[in-house]
């Protein structure tokens, strides 16, 4: 790792700026090691700066963004509309904890650059369709924010202690509350984390959420079931949710006995189905959602249909499930 943190230190010295994106509906941890950059790239005197969409259902994100302004940490966002007003010749784009064009954040933008880096912990089993001057694809790693706390050893920095907050909260969500991909390098992160300030109550209110929406969560999971001796499915009923609402009951899924992979099935809107699908690993979930259309990655994978039912989703899903 530290030949790739010596690469990247000196281009980031040699560009005249440094942007940093990463992908759609961002999550903490990909919030925090944007942030964390961010820092990094400011202290050696150059400018920074993080692409980030309208964020009007991203409520924990949203609340994160409170507490940056709050402390008056001013960070400079960028969106498909204005970036060119400050992207230079000789810019550099940073990718992070995603390398697939499509899951980006603005997938177009990265046509305008020459200069891209990918720093990803996904595993990577597509090939990454722009030039890229390197990628670091770290699969053992728990989290973005993981290789983030390793650079900041390396250049002996810090960040202010509500970025490593986030950061924080990212490596937390994660590896599901230290439990998916945790090793005794995840652990040392979070103490270094906490000892330059990330503050344990502070991370509790971000990662809170709606008692109403919890307990409707629930009702679903009760009602889930098992397709076959390790993989669980969940139904919704036909009103209109969110991604994110299926994932996390996906997630919640997985905690179960015997599930090692589990598939939720819900309606985005009037015309969209959706399959959020997740494994713990022994099961490759995006292989199933790539034959639905969708993508992702291993233990992480969704896919959206047009113009079916539920049950017809289902019953699709299914099949590829036998290996019909
Ligand atoms: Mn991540």
């Amino acid at each position: 790792m530290e030949t790739m943190f010596k690469k990247l230190t000196s281009l980031i010295r040699e560009s005249d700026n440094v942007m940093i994106m990463a992908h759609h509906d961002i999550d903490m941890d990909a919030f925090g090691s944007s942030l964390a950059l961010y820092e990094i790239v400011r202290s050696f005197d150059k400018k920074a700066y993080v692409f980030l969409e309208n964020l009007k259902d991203n409520v924990a994100i949203s609340h994160a963004l409170e507490c940056l302004e709050k402390t008056k940490i001013d960070v400079h966002f960028l969106n498909e509309e204005d970036y060119l007003k400050y992207k230079k010749e000789n810019s550099l784009l940073v990718i992070l904890d995603v390398y697939k064009k499509e899951m980006l954040e603005f997938p177009n933008v990265v046509d305008q650059f020459q200069n891209i880096v990918v720093i990803d912990h996904h595993v990577k089993n597509h090939k990454i369709t722009y030039p890229t001057i390197f990628e670091y694809i770290a699969p053992d790693l728990s989290s973005v924010n993981e290789i983030m706390v390793d650079y900041l050893k390396y250049l002996n920095k810090k960040v202010n202690p509500v970025i490593a907050t986030i950061m924080l909260a990212g490596i937390e969500i994660d590896t599901n509350q230290f439990n998916v991909k945790t090793t005794d390098k995840t652990y040392e992160a979070a103490a270094f984390l906490t000892r330059i300030g990330a503050d344990h109550i502070l991370k509790q209110m971000l990662l809170k959420e709606d008692r109403n929406r919890y307990l409707k969560r629930q009702r679903f999971v009760k009602r889930s079931f098992m397709i076959n001796k390790n993989m669980a499915m969940c139904i919704m009923d036909d009103e209109h949710y969110e991604r994110k609402d299926l994932a996390v009951i996906a997630e919640e899924l997985l905690k179960f006995d015997e599930v090692e992979a589990s598939f939720v099935i819900g309606r985005l809107d009037d015309e969209t189905v959706y399959v959020s699908a997740r494994s713990i690993g022994l099961i490759n979930v995006e292989s199933y959602m790539e034959q639905l259309g969708g993508g992702g990655h291993t233990t992480e994978a969704a896919t959206s249909m047009k113009n079916k039912t539920l049950m017809e989703v289902k019953d699709e899903l299914i099949k590829i499930l036998n290996g019909e």
